[in-house]
């Protein structure tokens, strides 16, 4: 649960700590459903999620801030704003992921889209959480990928992954954030986290195409921090199984509030 005087920042890294991993599931307006959303943050807070991402490589017909104050209405864990672009920011939220696309060498994404957000977010006084975005190479072309119009990491080179990661540790980023993209084939391979999580002393986020409590585990053991799903439990006949992918996750100790 989340209390006022720490950040959301320090609130993940006490989560994962304490937990072994933490688990954050991602809200794409435009696969929310208003209605469905009660039951589904009700199912999500039962099993012990620890906080939600809320956004999009792309924003087609969803509304960010009627997302954000639903589930702000029914949860009082975080809600953490994952923006594909910058109409997609909200003082509604509790912080933001403040991401710089690492793995690419698109100026506008490494820091163009950055400058504009900065003074939007001060403005707005969400609390920015900076962020290493690696997309990794699933066996599809992602949205992330076509949108940024950057080229992915091989994902059998692990070697430039842990590079790209200590340039983001050593540039005074908070996280680096290994992506395969949203319902990508192939999740980010084993191997690449544990390569990076030897090296690198920053917290590492794994996300995309994760659809088993196991492959999730597997993540965490691997020595993943945070773990993201999003497409899966998109489908309600899911959501019976948030807790298992909860418990998986949070393996040195469950259901820890
Ligand atoms: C995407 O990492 C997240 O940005 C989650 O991916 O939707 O494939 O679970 P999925």
């Amino acid at each position: 649960m989340l209390s006022k005087v720490i950040s959301v920042y320090n609130y993940l890294l006490d989560q994962s700590g304490r937990k072994g991993a933490a688990y954050i599931v991602l809200i794409d307006p435009d696969k929310f459903s208003p209605a469905k959303a009660p039951e589904f943050l009700e199912h999500s807070i039962q099993a012990g999620v620890d906080a939600f991402l809320i956004g999009g490589s792309l924003l087609m017909s969803g509304n960010l801030e009627e997302t954000l104050k639903i589930v702000k209405t029914h949860t009082d864990i975080p809600a953490i704003l994952f923006p594909g672009s910058l109409n997609q920011l909200s003082p509604i939220a509790d912080a933001l992921l403040y991401l710089s696309l690492i793995s690419g060498r698109n100026a506008e994404h490494l820091i163009g889209k950055q400058v504009i957000a900065a003074p939007l977010i001060r403005q707005m006084k969400i609390e920015p959480i900076s962020t290493g975005y690696m997309l990794i190479e699933s066996s599809v072309r992602t949205t992330a990928e076509y949108i940024s119009g950057s080229q992915p990491i091989p994902r059998h080179k692990p070697e430039i992954a842990v590079a790209t990661a200590l340039a983001a540790q050593y540039l005074g980023m908070k996280f680096v954030y290994l992506e395969a993209g949203s319902g990508a084939k192939e999740h980010i391979p084993f191997e690449m986290v544990q390569a990076v999580s030897q090296v690198c002393t920053i917290p590492i986020i794994a996300g995309g195409g994760i659809r088993s409590a196991e492959t999730a585990a597997k993540m965490a053991i691997s020595g993943a921090k945070i773990i993201v799903t999003g497409n899966f439990f998109e489908s309600s006949k899911n959501w019976t199984l948030l807790s298992e992918f909860a418990d998986a996750i949070h393996f040195k100790s469950s259901k820890i509030t």
